[in-house]
């Protein structure tokens, strides 16, 4: 498709956009370089790159920290990070997740042969619907795993009692709710662990990482033996394990995006305010919104287009990708629409409505710290004039 808008149609301040080349949802938020190098001549100095060096252990004790949570185990990614702690925790045969995630979600459970069910969603929250939950459950059922989508709390309490009420293990996949908070309290307390990612396009990375968060701490300790191949001294392995730990250089990163956070924060704030306003009166178009009397990382600015709008998500995506603007259809289509699970369940659709309508209208746009309010203006002008047919 071609670009719809000519450059002058974006000018501003009568210059032609040349920052729309790089207008990516995903584009890393990197703290100070300096300090960064610094680390590393420190690590370089000390030759200790992996294997629970001394920046793994400070960036384990400020991300507890930050969270108030007891114990945080660092991992090489979040998808290995959900397969330990699912492993830890004992879960088998069914568990039941939502299928509108990322697909991590559902893979790191098959890939330790355990079936991922899926539960539909609440199309205004995107997160479990605790009703559907109830639905799925089977005598295989051994777990729950909620997903806190874009950074919004799942129904924590509602999941939790029945999870209580039928003897079944509950988990949080936490990747996108860094810094997040659930009615007062900090993601990171809730079900009995919860997994964190620092993978580069999130708002918070450390290149490639993630972590497991708990209050538990034979849990925890169990982790740490499992994310080492079960080493607990040189020599003598007492649990099966992985490599799953994260290096030093990692963790450097994450102490660099630590002491950022906040600004990484009001900029993501200030650009989802922006396209609010940018966006607003446009026929079918909404923003998601988030509780601003939580705390909220803003990573993820989630528009839908409803029914009603004159143009299909589709065609919005098309145009956005024409000038340069890599707006995504995060969680499209679905993963049980993705082909493992497509043969394993070809009739889930008819389970899922709200998974399917939801993942029909989303499209996620750009933000982070490459973003000022005018270059969000900008993807929303292309946006306006598509709707309207006006700029
Ligand atoms: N659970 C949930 C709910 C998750 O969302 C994720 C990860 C996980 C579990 C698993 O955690 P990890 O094992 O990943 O730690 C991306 C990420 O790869 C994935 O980490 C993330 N969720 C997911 C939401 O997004 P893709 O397929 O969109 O990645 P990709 O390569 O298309 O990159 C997205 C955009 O970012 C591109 O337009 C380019 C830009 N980008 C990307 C990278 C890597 C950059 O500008 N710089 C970069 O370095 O999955």
């Amino acid at each position: 498709m071609k670009p719809i808008l000519k450059s002058q149609d974006l000018a501003i301040n009568g210059a032609p956009p040349a920052f729309i080349e790089q207008l990516h949802v995903g584009r890393p938020n990197i703290g100070s370089r300096e300090a960064f190098m610094k680390y590393v001549g420190d690590i370089f100095d000390r030759r200790w790159l992996s294997n629970d060096g001394p920046m793994v252990q400070e960036f384990e004790r400020r991300v507890a920290a930050y969270h108030g949570v007891k114990h945080c185990v660092a991992m090489c990614n979040g998808t290995v990070a959900l397969e330990i702690a699912i492993r830890a925790l004992g879960l088998e045969g069914e568990v039941i997740v939502p299928s509108y995630t990322f697909i991590a979600t559902a893979h790191a459970l098959s890939w330790q042969a355990i079936t991922p069910v899926f539960a539909d969603i609440d199309p205004v929250t995107h997160n479990l619907d605790p009703a559907a939950v109830r639905r799925m459950i089977t005598p295989r059922t051994t777990g729950i795993i909620g997903v806190h989508l874009w950074g919004r709390g799942a129904p924590v309490d509602e999941l939790q009692a029945i999870a209580d009420e039928h003897g079944l293990k509950l988990m949080f996949d936490a990747a996108h709710a860094f810094g997040c908070s659930y009615k007062g309290r900090m993601i990171g307390n809730f079900g009995t662990c919860e997994v964190l990612s620092f993978h580069a396009t999130k708002f918070f990375n450390t290149f490639e990482g993630g972590a497991v968060v708990t209050n538990d701490d034979e849990l925890a300790e169990t982790m740490r033996l499992m994310r080492n191949f079960g080493f607990v001294a040189m020599d003598k392995v007492v649990h099966p394990g992985t490599n799953g730990k994260m290096i030093e250089v990692a963790a450097a990163m994450g102490l660099v995006n630590l002491d950022a956070i906040d600004s990484v924060i009001d900029a993501n704030r200030r650009n989802h305010h922006t396209y609010r306003e940018a966006l607003s009166g446009l026929p079918g178009i909404s923003l998601l919104a988030f509780d601003e009397a939580e705390r909220n990382n803003y990573q993820y600015v989630v528009m839908q287009v409803g029914r009603d709008c004159p143009v299909t998500r589709d065609r919005i995506i098309e145009a956005l990708h024409a000038e340069n603007i890599r707006a995504r259809k995060y969680f499209w289509p679905g993963c049980h629409n993705m082909q493992p699970y497509r043969d394993l369940y070809p009739h889930a659709g008819l389970l899922l409505p709200n998974t399917q309508q939801v993942a029909d209208s989303v499209v996620v746009l750009p933000t982070g710290t490459t973003m000022d309010s005018e270059m969000v203006r900008a993807v929303a002008a292309v946006i306006r004039v598509l709707v309207t047919g006006r700029a």
